[in-house]
């Protein structure tokens, strides 16, 4: 197998109550599961890929042989879109932003209330399944959404964090309550792994 699902750095119950430990095990065990083992079926067929990593794939599509070009741009985005979100959240997690990207939100937001209101609204009129995503684009920090598991890497933007609001990340716990997951989530968001892939944008 090409690609592996990582395993989740903590418990599955370790960010309840923000998201419970039934949708952790659905999300990690089921739904990225599934995305790897779709991944891997698309290079069995083109082994060549199999060389590039996860994000390699997802940020040059047009490079992807035409009949799995499909099969890659959803699935490798669904692996790398996973493998962020789990790295992005950690137990203990939230409160004010930290370090270099908690004065650049200051700089290009205002304050951390402000972008977390535009953060949240803009996400929450995503139409159907899709993400939030933080990019940082011509100096400048800003908030995009995609639909289904497509990511920023395919414009050549690398995302600092994001938000999956397919229904599976939240319908258990939320409902349809998603603006109240949205507003929930920031007390699980790991800041200093934000600070490293904020780093990683800014090369
Ligand atoms: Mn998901």
């Amino acid at each position: 197998m090409a690609f592996e699902l990582p395993p989740l750095p903590y418990a599955y119950d370790a960010l309840e109550p923000t998201i419970d430990e039934a949708t952790m095990k659905l999300h990690h065990d089921k739904h990225h599961q599934t995305y790897v083992t779709n991944l891997n079926g698309a290079v069995e067929k083109h082994p060549e890929l199999g060389t590039k990593t996860p994000e390699e794939l997802v940020a040059d599509l047009g490079a992807i042989p035409e009949d799995v070009r499909g099969v890659i741009r959803n699935n490798g985005g669904g692996h790398v879109n996973h493998t962020m979100f789990w790295e992005i959240m950690t137990p203990g997690g939230g409160g004010d932003p930290t370090g270099a990207i908690g004065e650049q939100i200051t700089t290009d937001f205002g304050s951390f209330e402000a972008f977390k209101k535009t953060f949240n609204e803009t996400t929450a009129k995503q139409f159907g399944s899709g993400w939030g995503f933080l990019v940082f684009k011509g100096g400048k920090l800003e908030i995009v959404t995609k639909p289904n598991q497509d990511s920023p890497l395919s414009d050549g933007l690398y995302p600092i964090l994001g938000n999956d609001v397919w229904e599976h990340a939240y319908y258990l716990k939320y409902n349809n309550r998603r603006p109240d997951y949205l507003a929930a989530w920031w007390a699980v968001v790991n800041w200093d792994e934000v600070n490293k892939r904020f780093a990683t944008a800014k090369k």
